[in-house]
């Protein structure tokens, strides 16, 4: 079997990870064809075995269930709509039990409805926001809200800057009043550069250390694919040179993945009709396969908790 099969097996019943794809591209700041990417995802996974050789572990332990796209934006004059329905959709999924929600973008402003429809509107009791991207996103939301806005709305919607980390920020990237707003908000900010210093197991363990310390006790997950290195993401709108790696990500999202806290991850801002020779979108894949894995390993520390 490979992962794509793996992805498509459509099991009824109670499922360990659900996927959504969120096909949206109109909130996006620079021209992307976004929208195109959940389904191109789905056909690169073909690309993969369901075994992760790394871990010892089997993607075929896990029960997953892919309930397929919400509509997207592509019909609509922008993305509002499509908005409400990735936020009604996913609070859906979120009723449903589902331990583990991923969505697959789409642009990055799907962030927000996604989490908010995971919190079930309660963004300031517990919830923590951990971010992989190259930006801040915390752009005001003057022309409503954006591919690079989200964090800012959902900290103006109640979610403590204190429960936010940002991991892979890049030099040259963002305005200095942008990293300013977050710094004032009490936002965790990881640089990509701290990243190869330090490694990805130590970035990561500081910052659920500020989140856990902030009171954060669930954790929502966003994956902007341009955190990569240029030449890792080109089909990613606004990657830039001096990234981080795919070994790099893969790592974080097998740790994030086996850590129980986590309930929901979103993988966004790849335009597939941008891509070169597969590079980007199996990257994606390889991220989500890695998170996967580590929902496996979750599951075997924790005997009996599959709820
Ligand atoms: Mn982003």
């Amino acid at each position: 079997m490979n992962a794509s099969e793996w992805l498509a097996t459509g099991l009824s019943g109670g499922a360990d990870v659900v996927v959504l794809g969120a096909p949206i591209s109109r909130a996006s700041i620079s021209p992307s064809r976004a929208h195109t990417t959940p389904a191109a995802l789905r056909r690169t996974l073909e690309r993969f075995t369901t075994w992760d050789g790394d871990h010892g572990v089997s993607l075929e332990e896990l029960r997953v269930r892919d309930l397929g796209d919400v509509e997207g934006d592509a019909a609509d004059p922008d993305a509002t709509a499509a908005h409400l329905r990735i936020e009604q959709a996913v609070a859906a999924a979120r009723r449903g039990r589902a331990p583990v929600l991923v969505v697959i973008g789409g642009d990055n402003s799907l962030t927000a409805p996604a989490m908010r429809g995971l919190c079930d509107g309660v963004l300031g009791r517990d919830w923590g926001l951990l971010t992989f991207d190259a930006h801040h996103d915390v752009r005001p939301l003057d022309h409503g809200p954006r591919n690079g806005t989200p964090v800012r709305e959902l900290i103006e919607g109640g979610l403590p800057g204190s429960r936010v980390a940002q991991i892979g920020l890049h030099g040259f990237a963002n305005a200095p009043e942008h990293a300013a707003w977050a710094s004032e908000h009490g936002v965790h900010a990881v640089r990509a550069g701290q990243v190869r210093a330090r490694g990805m197991a130590a970035v990561i363990g500081d910052a659920l250390d500020a989140l856990d310390a902030a009171g954060m006790t669930r954790l929502y997950v966003d994956v902007d694919l341009d955190v990569l290195e240029r030449s890792c993401a080109p089909g990613c709108p606004a990657s830039m040179p001096g990234g981080l790696l795919p070994a790099q990500l893969q790592e974080a999202a097998y740790q994030l993945g086996s850590d129980r806290r986590v309930q929901g991850l979103d993988l966004c801002e790849v335009d597939a009709e941008a891509d070169l020779n597969g590079i980007t979108l199996r990257a994606m894949a390889s991220v989500l396969l890695a998170f996967c894995a580590g929902v496996v390993r979750r599951r075997h520390s924790q005997p009996g908790s599959e709820e």
